[in-house]
């Protein structure tokens, strides 16, 4: 029997929020609450991705809502930090849908992109008609994007690309996929990254399913295959001229990701706090009248407000246009290994009922799995700050 969140503000930090960002905040977690929480367990059995909520979203402003103009909603960083809190308080699946059409496809669009593929693109993303996913991982290279093997050469007035892709978010349902590929040539330009915007009906573009995951599994995991895949000329992301663009793009995603997983370690939390106070062990006590189970809810709510200071901090930085990509590091990698460790401990408050689906919990741990991997692991964030700290690349 799962229960009903209750929200979470141990530092009283509603009080910093304006009433626009409470406002986008109410509006996410009745969203999540009417449409997500009824249906998620059967989705993520069923390896489900929730397609009849994609339109809702798209009313509500849920894609590209930091950005401005062509129908987005034109929300600060902040209100779409909280967007991205409420969703993975539902699933970090419904999150990640979010996270790559927004973070992923409308922002290197939207940030790179010419005026026609601006006017073509953005506000049939921002609606949902049209959907998007980002390919930069390949089976060879996931930490290492820089090492990709995917090519484009140009051919009169097109672009000819080959390469593969691996664990793309959203691969076969888009209808617009950014591909990351290094262009052949020679002299300036060669071999640098450039990102292309490639129609996923192009012959020779497919997209096959990644089956037998036990996280993420209400969200379309995909690998992609480029064979001779013609594009025009135009379908380049003309601002888009190294790596580096593509680096962009992925701080826009991990700094959601940093508010995400405070959302998931919130339904955690809390519904570790309720069962405690229900459940009677020895006694005929609660066990939240244990010292163990109380050291347990206390870490959890120190951890999260902890998660929820550095998160506004760097949102607040964000939108002074102050943000470091070190700063977004620190927020995504504290904040996921807070919600996994929220997740080990909630599950361990339940006891056998924690490993059910009757309950979010370990729901939550097997997503966050994929959260610590995806968007650069860990411990390539541990060496991302490293390298800040020390001046020195120890990848
Ligand atoms: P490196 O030589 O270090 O950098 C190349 C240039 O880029 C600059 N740079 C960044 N700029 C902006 N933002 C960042 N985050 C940046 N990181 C580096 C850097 O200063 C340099 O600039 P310049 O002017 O000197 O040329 O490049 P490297 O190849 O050695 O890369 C190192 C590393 C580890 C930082 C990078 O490759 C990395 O971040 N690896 C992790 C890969 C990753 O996160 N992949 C994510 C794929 S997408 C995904 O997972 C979607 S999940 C779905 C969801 O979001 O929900
Ligand atoms: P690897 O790079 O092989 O790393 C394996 C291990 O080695 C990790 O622990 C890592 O930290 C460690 N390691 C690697 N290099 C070093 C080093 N130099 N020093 C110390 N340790 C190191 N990608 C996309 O492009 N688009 C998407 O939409 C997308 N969606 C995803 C969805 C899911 C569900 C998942 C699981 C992944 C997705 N990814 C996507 C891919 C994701 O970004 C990569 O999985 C991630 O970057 C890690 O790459 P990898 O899995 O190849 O691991």
């Amino acid at each position: 029997m799962a229960f009903k969140f209750q929200g979470f503000d141990f530092l009283h930090l509603d009080s910093s929020f304006s009433e626009d960002e409470l406002l986008v905040r109410r509006t996410a977690r009745d969203f999540v609450e009417d449409n997500l929480i009824p249906i998620i367990e059967d989705c993520f059995r069923e390896g489900r991705f929730p397609r009849e909520l994609v339109p809702i979203m798209g009313e509500l402003g849920f894609y590209g809502a930091n950005l401005q103009g062509y129908g987005c909603a034109g929300m600060s960083n902040v209100e779409y930090g909280l967007v991205m809190q409420e969703l993975e308080r539902g699933d970090s699946g419904l999150r990640s849908f979010v996270s790559v059409q927004s973070a992923l496809v409308m922002y290197p669009i939207y940030t790179f992109g010419s005026d026609e593929q601006k006017n073509r693109w953005l506000p049939a993303l921002a609606t949902g008609e049209k959907l998007g996913c980002f390919g930069l991982t390949e089976p060879g290279f996931g930490s290492n994007p820089g090492g990709m093997t995917t090519r484009a050469s140009r051919s009169g007035d097109e672009y000819i690309l080959n390469g593969e892709k691996m664990w793309i978010t959203s691969g076969e349902i888009a209808d617009v996929a950014v591909i990351w590929a290094k262009l052949d040539g020679e002299g300036e330009g060669s071999d640098a990254v450039r990102g292309f915007l490639v129609e996923t009906g192009r012959p020779g573009f497919s997209a096959h399913g990644v089956h037998g995951k036990w996280s993420l599994r209400a969200s379309v995991t995909s690998g992609l295959t480029l064979q001779d895949v013609r594009v025009p000329a135009a379908n380049l992301l003309p601002g888009a001229t190294s790596l580096k663009a593509a680096l962009m793009c992925l701080n826009q995603a991990r700094y959601g990701i940093s508010w995400g997983a405070i959302g998931a370690a919130m339904s955690c939390y809390d519904t570790a706090l309720q069962y405690a106070k229900a459940r009677k062990q020895f006694h005929n006590l609660p066990i939240a009248g244990h010292q163990i189970v109380q050291e347990k809810l206390v870490w959890m709510a120190s951890e999260i407000s902890k998660a929820q200071l550095l998160s506004l901090h760097v949102g607040r930085l964000k939108d002074a246009d102050a943000a470091g990509h070190q700063h977004i590091s620190m927020a995504k990698r504290n904040n996921v290994w807070m919600a996994l460790e929220c997740a080990r401990l909630a599950r361990d408050i339940l006891g056998a009922n924690g490993i059910t689906e009757d309950y979010p919990i370990m729901r939550h741990m097997m997503n966050l799995e994929s959260v610590k991997t995806y968007e650069g692991t860990h411990d390539i964030h541990t060496l991302i700050l490293g390298q800040h700290l020390t001046g020195i690349a120890a990848y």
